[in-house]
């Protein structure tokens, strides 16, 4: 019958990192033999989220892989608690997704369940009230130390005293395993309670249990600690890694040169250096940035961004930098490109040794997949909590004293003092490529993401 051969509704929230990571696992289920059907909110903020949905789309053939589209509905910007263009698109997606309901009933055959966007988590379960049968389940689209934090969220604080300062210095999650969270790594936000943010984590987090199941895109050797067990609804770890369908090498396209540059270098000699694709950095910090990988005396390829939608974004590189002699000097050593790279084939690139990174949870598991070390320098969000895990899985470090997004600037010289410093360290080296190897056991047959994946589908053929 028809449920031999599942067919299962994913529905991401606005941009990049969180669009991956669904069309990763759509990948996966499509690979496993299931049919799937991506549910993708008009219009889409950014032309990197377009192209990537073209791409996966015309990678599969229809009878595997569909796009489903519905309207998001215009909202006033000044009617939404944040000037990010991704968030207001969060935002005008909650308000749009009455039309779920009637949209999974349309699909056929029917669906053996929805995976949404955690971030989609509220209004997906509100709009899908009466909608009993269906199971339910969430991409979770960050770290599972971070997943602890969240599940937990809402038993820090008493609702007669949402007072934070009564909690330690360190954070206790009820789970087993997981490592104290220093108050400090704890994303601004979430430290009053009386935040946008915090008041829908801790919403957010007493409803997890109306899921059926949490995807999360880790593995044992990177998370062994956070993933003890002990979690409701059950984790599913499910490794993601980057597909065939991301790479958009056109013929003679800044994507073919760059990697036309890497094979240039020594194997294991450059360092990348990247801050995903929704964090923009200071002119002054941008300066310093490029001031220390010069220094560094690494061979360096920098995407370098000052704009958070690519769409608004017409400067020429010598205008980000804003110094001329400072481009010069950089083009003796390095490569700086302002637009989208496929950062899988950078990070899998023979010549590609460390990584400069945000932490971004995508970032640091496609570094882990590629064994390749990393720089943590986490600037918002997750990003501390995430740069936790890269330390104590052995993956790489991170800069502890160089503050939050914004608070100071951070000169060249400590820049490029601590590239030198991971570029030649051949414990981290050698570390990040077992974790590398670990990965890959993961992922193929009898690994624990495999083993996760079938899991979850046999579920879905009942
Ligand atoms: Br920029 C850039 N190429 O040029 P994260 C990013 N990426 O492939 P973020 C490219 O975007 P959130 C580029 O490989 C990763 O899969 C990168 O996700 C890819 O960070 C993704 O690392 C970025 O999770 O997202 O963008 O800050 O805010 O959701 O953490």
């Amino acid at each position: 019958g028809a449920h031999n051969r599942p067919h299962v509704a994913l529905l991401p929230s606005a941009g990049m990192g969180h669009l991956t990571p669904t069309l990763r696992l759509a990948a996966s289920l499509a690979n496993h033999g299931l049919q799937v059907t991506l549910i993708v909110g008009h219009p889409i903020v950014s032309a990197a989220e377009s192209k990537l949905i073209s791409r996966f789309l015309s990678a599969f053939p229809a009878d595997q892989v569909r796009e489903k589209q519905f309207d998001i509905v215009s909202v006033d910007p000044a009617t939404v608690n944040s000037k990010d263009p991704f968030f207001i698109q969060r935002e005008a997606t909650r308000r749009s997704l009455q039309i779920l309901p009637s949209l999974v009933s349309s699909l056929s055959p029917p669906i053996s369940a929805l995976v949404s966007d955690v971030f989609l988590m509220s209004p997906v379960l509100e709009a899908t009230a009466n909608l009993k049968d269906l199971p339910q389940y969430i991409l979770f689209t960050s770290s599972a130390r971070m997943f602890s934090l969240f599940a937990s969220y809402h038993t820090f604080f008493s609702e007669t005293s949402p007072d934070f300062s009564k909690v330690g210095d360190f954070i206790e999650t009820p789970f087993p395993g997981v490592v104290p969270i220093p108050k400090s790594s704890l994303p601004p936000p979430l430290r009053d309670p009386k935040t946008w943010f915090a008041s829908t984590f801790m919403e957010d987090s007493k409803k997890l249990s109306n899921f059926d199941g949490v995807l999360i895109n880790t593995f044992e050797k990177l998370e062994s600690d956070s993933l003890k067990g002990g979690k409701l609804p059950p984790l599913f770890t499910v490794g993601l890694v980057p597909c065939e369908f991301e790479k958009g090498s056109e013929q003679g396209g800044s994507a073919e040169s760059i990697i036309k540059w890497l094979d240039d270098k020594e194997p294991g000699s450059v360092v990348y250096i990247s801050f995903g694709s929704r964090t923009t950095m200071m002119k002054e910090q941008i300066k310093e940035m490029g001031e220390g990988l010069v220094r560094s005396g690494c061979p360096f390829l920098w995407v370098v961004k000052d704009k958070i939608v690519d769409k608004e974004d017409n400067d020429s590189l010598e205008d980000v930098i804003g110094d001329a002699e400072l481009v010069e000097k950089m083009k003796e050593k390095g490569l700086v490109v302002k637009e989208w790279v496929d950062q899988g084939e950078v990070l899998g690139h023979k010549s590609v040794g460390g990584f400069v990174s945000h932490c971004g949870w995508n970032s640091v598991v496609e570094a882990a997949w590629y064994g390749v070390r990393l720089l943590g320098w986490p600037q918002s969000g997750d990003q501390r909590i995430n740069a936790e895990v890269v330390e104590r899985s052995g993956l790489g470090v991170w800069a502890k004293d160089w503050g939050w997004m914004g608070e100071r600037v951070i000169k060249g010289q400590d820049i490029g003092g601590k590239i030198g410093e991971i570029m030649r360290n051949d414990l981290l080296k050698s570390q990040a490529e077992q974790i590398g190897e670990e990965a890959r056991k993961a992922v193929g047959d009898g690994g624990s993401c495999e083993n996760a994946m079938k899991e979850l589908i046999g579920k879905w053929k009942n």
